[in-house]
């Protein structure tokens, strides 16, 4: 799961990538800041609870386990992932965010850094563009003061840049794959575009879902044989949805907010999400935590002092990491609000717990619920042992779902919360 972080210079992609990433990146108030993208990490809750739960009411109710105590640092989570953490069965899994730097007018046509940013942004499932509701910046991210941008215009030139770029992959054999169509029929084209596409991660199904789009949106383009540039622009704005749908973090809130209607109307409409958000607040107190001086979860503005902090920090420090944090009231949840809703709602990920042994819920070392793995809606088991690994998933016999016991075949849907044992010859 990847996500890039894009937009105009100097709107705190890398603030954000640094608060949510706990990286220490350069962030400066000048223009290309960053020069190679950073690539991190950010470990987001789960919004259900850890399967862990349910496996501790089972031992408890079977007098095998006893309820977890006062001073149980872990609050009663008994998972022991791989990686991550769980504490009161909020169970964090990584999610891989990308500051992609570089997007300017004519990035398509190779400006500025423009083939570095759409190579970066081609390996990535959705996007989260950064827009500074200040406007304190002009386009190309010189500082102006206030009111210097609207995002809306800035959210519209991100999406003709990427569609320019589809459309600009696509244009070389166009001609010649739409007269196939007349020979060969209509997966001619589809087959051309897939051959074309791929490297940018299309599949055939979004694919299907552009051409099928444009056929309903624009009348009269029924045979592919006759499409010609405008149809070419069309789907490639019907793939650009499809293949990188774009979330907004609304950056900056802590300077004055100006209206995003009009832009939140926009981006609702194609299932994404608009969140009020300071970067700039958020890393404060990312640092703090990091530093271990307060206690604080990923995404949580609410935060303890700890004994360090309270040894360590002076009253006005103290009072300051106070203010910011009551500063953080906007609906949405911040950053970690916003990329939650990008990965279960947007991208809409479902949570499966892969195990080994279907009683004790464990690897085969003995390790409780070891891994908790995100997989596209409609996967099915076999698709879920190829997430796990190739040769899993190559050997496939059989699933069993650990809850109930039952034997599910290869075509099986993983919903939410599955706990799966994978019968594999390997
Ligand atoms: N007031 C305010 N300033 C911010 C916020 N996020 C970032 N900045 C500032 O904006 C400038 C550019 O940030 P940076 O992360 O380097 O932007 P990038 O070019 O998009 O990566 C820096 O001076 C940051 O401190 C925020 O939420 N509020
Ligand atoms: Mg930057």
């Amino acid at each position: 799961m990847r996500i890039g972080l894009v937009g105009k210079p100097n709107v705190g992609k890398s603030t954000i990538f640094s608060a949510m990433t706990q990286t220490p990146v350069e962030i400066a108030n000048y223009p290309f800041t960053t020069i190679d993208p950073n690539v991190g990490v950010a470990w987001l809750p789960l919004p259900s609870k850890c399967a862990c739960s349910e496996l501790r009411k089972r031992k408890e109710d079977a007098g095998r386990l006893e309820p977890a105590n006062e001073d149980d640092t872990r609050k009663g989570s008994i998972c022991e992932p791989n990686s991550g953490s769980c504490v009161e069965f909020r169970r964090l899994v990584p999610v891989t965010l990308i500051d992609v730097a570089g997007l300017v007018p004519g990035a398509h046509e190779g400006k500025g850094r423009g083939n570095q940013f759409l190579s970066d942004l081609a390996r990535c499932d959705a996007l989260i563009q950064v827009v500074d509701v200040s406007g304190s910046t002009d386009l190309e991210g010189n500082p102006v003061g206030t009111g210097g941008s609207e995002p809306i215009e800035e959210h519209r030139f991100l999406v003709s840049e990427i569609e320019a770029w589809i459309a600009g992959i696509l244009r070389g054999g166009w001609s010649r794959a739409t007269r196939k169509v007349q020979a060969e029929g209509e997966k001619a084209l589809s087959e051309y575009i897939h051959t074309q596409l791929t490297g940018i991660g299309a599949t055939e199904s979004h694919i299907n879902t552009g051409i099928a789009a444009v056929r309903t949106r624009h009348p009269g383009s029924e045979s592919a044989s006759q499409w010609g540039d405008s149809e070419l622009m069309a789907l490639s704005s019907e793939i650009r949805r499809a293949l990188f749908p774009i979330s907004i973090a609304a950056n900056k809130a802590d300077n004055q907010v100006h209206r995003c209607n009009e832009l939140k109307t926009e981006i609702e409409a194609s299932g994404g999400k608009v969140v009020l958000t300071s970067a700039e607040a958020e890393l404060a107190l990312s640092r703090a935590s990091a530093a271990g001086m307060i206690e604080r979860r990923p995404g949580d503005s609410k935060f303890d002092i700890s004994q360090k902090g309270e040894e360590t920090m002076n009253e006005q420090q103290r009072k300051a990491l106070h203010s910011i944090s009551e500063s953080l009231t906007w609906e949405g949840g911040g950053l970690f609000g916003l990329l939650s809703e990008v990965v279960f709602g947007t991208l809409s990920r479902k949570v499966a717990y892969p195990v080994q042994d279907e009683t004790h819920w464990a690897d085969g070392d003995g390790n409780t619920l070891p891994d908790a793995i995100l997989v596209p809606s409609g996967t099915t088991a076999k698709g879920l042992a190829f997430h796990v690994h190739t040769d899993l998933g190559q050997g496939f016999i059989r699933a069993v779902d650990a809850r109930t016991g039952r034997i599910i075949g290869s075509e099986y849907e993983i919903m939410d919360n599955d706990v799966i044992r994978i019968h594999s010859k390997s």
